[in-house]
Formats: C-alpha cells, structure tokens, sequence
C-alpha cells in the first residue's frame, strides 16, 4: 500500500456558516475561520474541510450552488478565500472544499437558461422528462421518485411543460452527467480550484451523479436502499474516471466522495489503489445506525456490535483492494456524537474522550467535526420554529398533514435533526458563546456556559486537551495509520477492543461503550506483560502489568503499546 499525505493527516471539518461570525451579522464567515486559524494548528490536524462557501441562494445551506467559482458574500470576498487558503499553507495545513455537482442551484446561470426552451445549448445540462398520466388523463410526475426533502422528486415546469429532476429541494435540479459537454464544465470548474492551490474535494452525494437510464419507478419507497434507481448508476465509474483523467490525475490532491447506500464492492471499484477514481469515500453505513425500516426519524436502538461489523467489513474490503478507509462519527448531517455514541449526560467528558481515541486508533483518515474536540452535544429546542434545516421543517409539515404527533416529531428531530450539529460553535461562556455579537442564525445551545473552548483551555482533563494527545499521538505512530486492525472478543456488547499491528509495534485497545463497570478478559498477549499505557480518560500507571482480566471504568478508554509477547 502507497503512503500518501492524505493517510496520515487528520481532518477537521469547518461548517463556516456556525464558526465565527467576524462582522455581526450573526451568520459565521472566512474572516471569522481566519482569526481562529491558531487554534485551529493548534488542534495538530493538518487537512481543513470546509463546507460550501460558493455563491449560493441558500435553500440548503450552501448545497444550492449558483455560482461555482464566486464566494457566497455572506462569507466574505475571494480575497477572503485567498488569504485563508494562504494561513493555511503557512501553517503546514492543506485545504479541501467540497465539491457539489449532482445538483446546482436552480438559480444557476445554467438551469436559468436550460428552463427557457426545449433547445437551447443548457437544456440537456439537467433531467428533463415529459409528464406520465394517470388512467383518468391527469398529469403526473415520470415516475414515482420522492425528494429527499419531501414531496416527489420532479417539479414541473410550464415553459416547456416538462418535468425536471430534484433529488433534494425543488432549488437543487439535478445535473444531467450524461452530457459530455457539462461533464466537461466541471472538470475544468474543478482544475480552476487545483490552479488556484487547494488540495482536493469533499464530494457530495457523488454516488447519484449517474442514474438508471429508464429511470425505473421505485419497488419501495426508501429511496436510499433501493439500488437501481438514482444511485449507483450503470455510468459511475465511467464518469469518475473520466474525472480523475481529466482533473485529479494531474494534482496531488485528495478525495472523499460522500456516499449513501453504497455496496462494499462499488466502494472498493472507487477507492481501491489502481481504481484511478477517489482517495477514499464516506460509507454511511455506521451512521444510519439507529435508523429503523421507515428511515431516518424512525429511531430505533443501535447496537455496538453493528458498529464493530460495519468498520471491520469497510476495514477487510479496504485491505482487499489496497484502499483507504474515512473514519469519522458526524458531520453537519448528523447529531452530535457525544450525544449520539456516547452519554452526553453523566459521562460526557469521558465518553467523547472514549470516542476520540476510537476514531483516531482506528485504521483510515479520521475526520474531527467542529465542536467534536470540545465534546459539544445536541441541542434541545421545543419550538419547531427554532429549527432552520428545511429536511426538518419539510418533514415536520407533511408528517403533521399524515396525522402524526408533535412530542414525537421534536423528539426525533433532537435526537437526529441535522442543526444539533449547526449550532454555533461555542468559544466562552459570553452571550452568543462568542460566536456574534449580533443574532446567531441558528440558536447557540444553552450549555455553552459550561461547554466551551476558554473552559476547556482551562482544564487540564478536558476532552480538548485530550484530542490533542490523541491527534499528536496518531501524527507520531505509524502503527496507528498503516497498522493491521483486529477485533477481539467481537460479540461483546459493551466492550470495543482490538490491535493494531506494524512490524515490531503493537497497540492494544480498550474501549467501554457502557455506563458499567466492565470485566475484559485480555488477550494473551497482554495478560501478565508489562505494557505502557500510552493513554487513557482515567487516571492510570504509565505502565502496567495487567492480570488476565481488566476492569474498565465507565466509558473507559485505554491504549496498552509495547514489549508485547506475540
Ligand atoms: O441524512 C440525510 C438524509 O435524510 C441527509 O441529510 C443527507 O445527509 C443528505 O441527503 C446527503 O448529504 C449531502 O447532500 C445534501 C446536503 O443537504 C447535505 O448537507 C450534504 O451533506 C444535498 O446537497
């Protein structure tokens, strides 16, 4: 297996919109990502993702690009961009952005001019179909496809009375990716961004860029398991490595390709060393746990060893084609993961620790979302109105429509909802947390007061000081990146614990997902050596001499290296 920079850095995720607002008018900014640039090295990571910052009428946060190569001015200037990329270099950081070309905005130039007429040179850029009708002669939609954020997933259009596709909002039309000459625009869209120095993209929903050509009806209604529809189409693989010919082949850049419902072996066709298509994906797999049959607000309890069975399967498909695994717990998707994984009650503190040293012993490029490193949990709101995420207001208004209860939707959109993980970041105890001095966009949790940066400055057994061991520990550890990973004891249901093997070095690690007590058995190997404790959330001996059996503390987390008898 090739080294490569991309394996060995640690990754922090930037939502810029809820960093830091440098102008007041509550919403965060690139001048705001650029004051905190020393905290961020200080952190030890070494890749910046930063979510959209294009020109963007907002529907979707930024997700509804109108213009790929301009900066949204909420976010500031390109001047803005080219001295943030600059701070970052100088800092030994590398910068990726994330790429959305699945869909644009329908405010984009190019969908502006594919609505006015059946043919002009930008109507084949998107999916445009002629409507099915009903037995009664009613007009419908081609087929039977729904929206990721509710309602069907064509909108139609009384121009060309034509159907265009929106597998998200009605403002994200989707790009038709079998025409060549669109293809085209985006590769040198993407190798603008390579000259002007970033170092590789984040790339969304890249698994849908090309669709089943009949465009079959659904056999079910959940979109995401359903495999022959818009994801994972016949021309995937022909159209990334077109991309990597065209575009990636000639930078030294990385790419993770975000992607739902996607099977072991299409991510190894995409990841796999000699694929000449992406660095690695983001499988989805772990966090959809605690999703039931009826999808993402049908919550249903997850269990550790579904976990377990997720990252070894990604783990032995990776090794079988020489590729690269992410390894992350949340993004600006996704609960927080203290409060998802973890406790964020009781054990907040060691729980997030717990789940920092997984992420950063485990083998493939962790990814470290903003506020993770200081354990910030999910938000409690009780007023629908406070939620700003259009996948939870949608939701909430047809789900209201079909008769369901208000106690039950809150309580799944605080459990789940994609803004527990877009509140401000939390830099003091202030008003705002220091985020603004005007009115967040987004509500600021109300345990900044506790759960901040200054505090965790201050205290030398915050999960910040913690994730700095853990970052540093990883940088420093070979073993740690390119290391074999192996499972032990893999039914227990409360104990996660494995090696990490390279040449001589063996890391053994312990990790208790349970507010118990626990009683481990080790593994030979450890039982009766004496090992160094290179790590743990509890106060421990730095080094040990362990019996057969361990008892672990409540979200215990430790890391044994050593003279180990193999
Ligand atoms: O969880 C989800 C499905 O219910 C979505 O939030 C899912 O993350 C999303 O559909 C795919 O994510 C990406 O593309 C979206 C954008 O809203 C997300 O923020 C982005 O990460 C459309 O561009």
């Amino acid at each position: 297996m090739n080294k490569k920079w991309w394996k060995e850095g640690v990754v922090y995720q930037i939502y810029p919109r809820s960093y830091k607002d440098s102008t007041g008018n509550g919403v965060g900014d690139l001048r705001g990502i650029i004051e905190k640039l020393d905290y961020i090295q200080s952190l030890g990571v070494t890749i910046i993702w930063l979510n959209p910052i294009y020109t963007s009428p907002n529907d979707d946060n930024g997700y509804d690009i109108s213009d790929y190569q301009n900066i949204m001015s909420e976010f500031g200037t390109m001047r803005d961009f080219d001295e943030l990329l600059s701070g970052l270099h100088r800092r030994g950081i590398k910068l990726i952005m994330d790429l959305v070309v699945n869909h644009s905005s329908d405010e984009h130039n190019w969908f502006i001019h594919s609505k006015e007429s059946k043919n002009n040179r930008y109507r084949d850029y998107y999916i445009w179909k002629d409507p099915a009708y009903d037995k009664t002669g009613t007009i419908m939609p081609p087929n039977n496809w729904g929206s990721v954020f509710g309602g069907p997933a064509w909108e139609y259009d009384d121009t060309t009375n034509q159907y265009f596709l929106h597998i998200f909002s009605k403002k994200q039309p989707d790009l038709n990716w079998d025409n060549q000459v669109l293809r085209n625009e985006i590769f040198s869209m993407m190798n603008w961004w390579f000259d002007k120095g970033i170092d590789g993209f984040r790339m969304d929903v890249i698994n849908m860029i090309s669709k089943y050509p009949d465009f079959p009806d659904y056999n079910n209604n959940i979109a995401w398991l359903d495999n022959k529809t818009f994801m994972n189409g016949p021309n995937l693989h022909k159209y990334l490595k077109e991309m990597y010919e065209k575009s990636l082949k000639k930078y030294d850049v990385m790419t993770v390709g975000e992607c739902f419902g996607l099977p072991l072996e299409e991510g190894k066709k995409m990841a796999g060393e000699d694929a000449n298509e992406l660095s690695m994906v983001f499988q989805m797999e772990h966090v959809d746990l605690g999703s039931g049959t009826y999808g993402k607000w049908d919550i249903v309890p997850w269990k550790l060893t579904s976990l377990k069975d997720i990252f070894n399967k990604w783990y032995v498909a990776m090794e079988e084609c020489n590729g690269w695994n992410s390894i992350f717990l949340m993004n600006h998707d996704q609960p927080r993961s203290v409060s998802k994984f973890g406790n964020d009650k009781k054990y907040r503190v060691e729980s997030a620790k717990m789940l920092a040293t997984m992420k950063l012993t485990l083998k493939g490029t962790p990814y470290i979302y903003q506020g993770e490193e200081i354990g910030m949990t999910n938000i409690a709101i009780d007023t629908i109105s406070d939620y700003k995420d259009l996948e939870i207001l949608n939701h909430y208004k047809e789900a209201i429509e079909r008769g369901e209860k208000h106690e039950k939707l809150l309580s799944a959109y605080n459990y789940k909802g994609r803004d527990n993980a877009r509140t401000p970041m939390q830099w003091d105890a202030e008003e705002n947390a220091g985020f603004t001095t005007g009115t967040p966009w987004l509500k600021v949790n109300p345990n900044h007061k506790e759960i901040n940066v200054i505090n965790a400055e201050n205290d030398a057994n915050s999960v910040l000081h913690y994730y700095r061991k853990m970052i540093a520990l990883r940088n420093a550890n070979e073993a740690l990146i390119y290391g074999t990973f192996e499972i032990v004891d893999y039914s227990n249901e409360k104990i996660f614990a494995y090696f990490r093997k390279l040449g001589n070095t063996v890391f053994f690690i312990m990790l208790n997902f349970s507010e118990n007590k626990v009683r481990f058995t080790l593994p030979d190997s450890i039982a009766h050596s004496k090992v160094t404790v290179i790590i743990s959330n509890y106060p421990k001996p730095e080094t040990m001499q362990p019996d057969s059996e361990y008892e672990l503390q409540p979200y215990e987390a430790i890391v044994f290296k050593g003279a180990l008898k193999m």
